[in-house]
């Protein structure tokens, strides 16, 4: 029997976020109650400009923000904002439509406080220290099956 060998192309991704407490320095017009600022993003392992596969990612925010659907349009595919609290941030990555591939859609912990172990259990390190990074970052591999030609001409020229 013949058998049909599929071809799948994948491209590394990194996504996630960094956050910091704010200080005195706050956004003007950032509300009282927001402690964090924090940028959340799609990019390549090395920082790689994203847009020859991507055309655009959508964060879906918690709805305690005005206008929670954001969509970003150009490399480096991120976002700022600030807040006082942890949610799931529902990610979106939108292809170019040269590619003829389906959105893929995930979720990101906004992380913005330090965690420890303690034993088996993870505890909130209480007290975040004003101006100290923290960061969520994932790896991951986005595969392609069977790309059609003039995308697996995109895929490969990197
Ligand atoms: C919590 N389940 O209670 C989470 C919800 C919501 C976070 C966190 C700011 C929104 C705004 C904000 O940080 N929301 O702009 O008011 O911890």
């Amino acid at each position: 029997a013949k058998r049909i060998k599929t071809l799948s192309v994948s491209r590394p991704i990194i996504y996630g976020n960094t956050a910091k407490k704010m200080g005195e320095i706050k956004p003007p017009n950032a509300p009282v109650e927001h402690t964090h600022m924090w940028t959340i993003f799609v990019k390549g392992p090395n920082g790689e400009d994203l847009s020859d596969i991507i055309k655009s990612v959508v964060y879906k925010l918690h709805e305690t923000y005005p206008n929670p659907t954001r969509t970003v349009e150009a490399p480096p595919f991120e976002l700022t904002e600030t807040g006082w609290g942890e949610f799931e941030i529902n990610v979106k990555i939108n292809f170019v439509d040269s590619a003829g591939e389906k959105t893929l859609s995930f979720y990101h912990h906004l992380r913005l406080h330090k965690y420890h172990n303690v034993g088996t259990n993870v505890v909130k390190t209480e007290n975040d220290v004003e101006g100290s990074e923290v960061e969520s970052i994932f790896y991951d591999e986005v595969v392609f099956n069977e790309p059609n030609e003039d995308f697996f001409k995109v895929l490969m020229a990197k």
